[in-house]
């Protein structure tokens, strides 16, 4: 029996990429040095060396990239902008030529009648302000606030949807504390300072974006949201859940969306930090409303604790949890495939915070795809897709107020660490010779969208 689900009629579909991981030339029109291009081209830092140089061209190949998504039918883009194609060192004014390529794209992707979601902050921090301390340094959440209102200045007139940062979480975490990430530093004092001046910057970005923006344009934050469940049935295993919440969610969902920070990671983490660099005033600039959540899930989070870890971890204070691999079908990446983590995150939120529409901003997943002389046979990915979209099919029915649903990826990318060894897209890049394939899963989502609903099996 199969039966299908249908979505709103103004459900926004979309498909998501970022800069440093589709565009490609680094030194085009001005383009400054980002940490991203220190940190790939450092041996030993990400997978067999590979770095964003090339990556899929997208820089020099976005009319034709535009014209494959208007043939996949998207009515909806999420792209980041890269900051030091926009100021080179980091501040002052506007590179022209940088902004240009952005209006081009803008331009093109309103002509073939999608929607541009814009991203301001997808990682590539200037290299020049991580020589002055990065996200460490308070500094740089003003220098933020600078860039979008660069941005907003020259492309609010066509760009209804601004993100401010993609996954704090992450650019602090694995950037600062595990150094998985650029800038590649183990600090995880310094990490949960970095955390704050994201949200400083999320805060102050947000006030130039209203003063820049027709009233019209909605402003969000996308985070990368853990569904943490208890690997083990214990008071400890209980107190893990609480301790990585605290720091995966409750660190970024409560200054957003109560003012505060949450008193047991604080307490969790005074012998680290005496969080004196949250200053009188901070949280009333993070707290300022916003339009919209987005939401990026792709796995659950099973945790446990044992014997203390020494090393670097993205998880400050946490050196006794585990995290507990939960059986079944897993990705490429090693992560379980469970979209009952996409449905506890969203119900989550819904009751306990956002009193604002939702958006899942990224949903997908990385398999080992075979090119065949005819596309690509990835029913893995559709299962995936299709069981995550269900998810959010439910939580619609349920009273949840969510907007939209992107897919991660359009195009295989450079996937950070672990470089163009993992595959997202639901196009396929022949990196030798720059040539798209579409996978299955794209005619599959082209389906999706056209008939605006999924198939299910009971
Ligand atoms: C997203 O982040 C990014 O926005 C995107 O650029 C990227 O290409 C995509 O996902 C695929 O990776 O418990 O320490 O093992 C991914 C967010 C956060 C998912 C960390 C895995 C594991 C945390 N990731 N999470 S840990």
């Amino acid at each position: 029996m199969s039966e299908r689900l249908k979505f709103p009629a103004d459900f926004l579909w979309g498909a998501a990429t970022a800069a440093y991981q589709i565009e490609g030339s680094p030194t085009a029109d001005g383009r400054g040095r980002s940490i991203w291009d220190t940190f790939a081209h450092t041996p030993g830092r990400v997978r067999g060396g590979d770095t964003g140089d090339v990556a899929a061209e997208h820089y020099k190949e976005f009319r034709s990239d535009v014209a494959l998504m208007a043939e996949l039918g998207l009515p909806a883009y999420r792209f980041s902008v890269s900051w030091p194609r926009v100021q080179p060192g980091g501040s002052g004014p506007a590179n022209q030529a940088g902004l240009d390529h952005y209006s081009r794209l803008v331009d093109e992707l309103l002509a073939h009648g999608i929607t541009p979601v814009l991203t301001l902050y997808h990682w590539d921090l200037p290299q020049e302000l991580e020589d002055a301390g990065g996200w460490g340094n308070r500094d740089t959440a003003a220098r933020f606030a600078e860039y979008a209102g660069l941005v907003a200045a020259r492309l609010g007139d066509r760009v209804p949807m601004w993100t401010t940062l993609n996954e704090p979480w992450c650019a602090a975490f694995l950037g600062y504390a595990s150094g998985e990430h650029a800038p590649g530093h183990t600090d995880p004092a310094l990490a949960l300072r970095a955390a704050h001046h994201l949200l400083l910057a999320h805060g102050q970005g947000t006030a130039a974006l209203r003063s820049a923006l027709p009233s019209s344009a909605e402003v969000s934050i996308t985070l990368n949201l853990c569904a943490v469940m208890p690997g083990a049935t214990s008071p400890e295993a209980t107190d893990a859940v609480r301790r990585i919440d605290g720091l995966g969610n409750r660190l970024f969902l409560d200054p957003l969306f109560r003012g505060q920070y949450p008193v047991d990671v604080r307490r969790d983490t005074a012998r680290l930090t005496d969080w004196s660099f949250v200053r009188d005033g901070d949280l009333d600039v993070i707290s300022q409303p916003l339009d919209m959540l987005g939401i990026n899930y792709y796995s659950p989070t099973l945790v446990d604790v044992g014997e203390p870890q020494a090393g670097p971890s993205p998880w400050p204070a946490c050196e006794d949890v585990r995290f507990v691999h939960q059986p079944g079908p897993t990705t490429a990446m090693g992560w379980a495939i469970d979209a009952k983590g996409l449905r506890a995150v969203v119900h989550r939120v819904h009751e306990e915070y956002a009193p604002v529409p939702l958006m899942i901003t990224e949903n997908g997943a990385a398999f080992d795809d075979q090119l065949a002389a005819d596309g690509v046979r990835d029913a893995e990915r559709i299962s995936y897709l299709r069981d995550h979209l269900a998810v959010v099919h439910e939580a619609i029915e349920s009273g949840v107020d969510l907007r939209g649903y992107f897919v991660w990826s359009l195009l295989d990318n450079f996937e950070w660490a672990y470089g163009y060894s993992k595959r997202f897209g639901i196009v396929h890049v022949d990196y030798p010779t720059q040539r798209r394939v579409w996978k299955d899963s794209a005619y599959w989502y082209r389906e999706v969208i056209t008939t605006n609903g999924i198939d299910v099996h009971e």
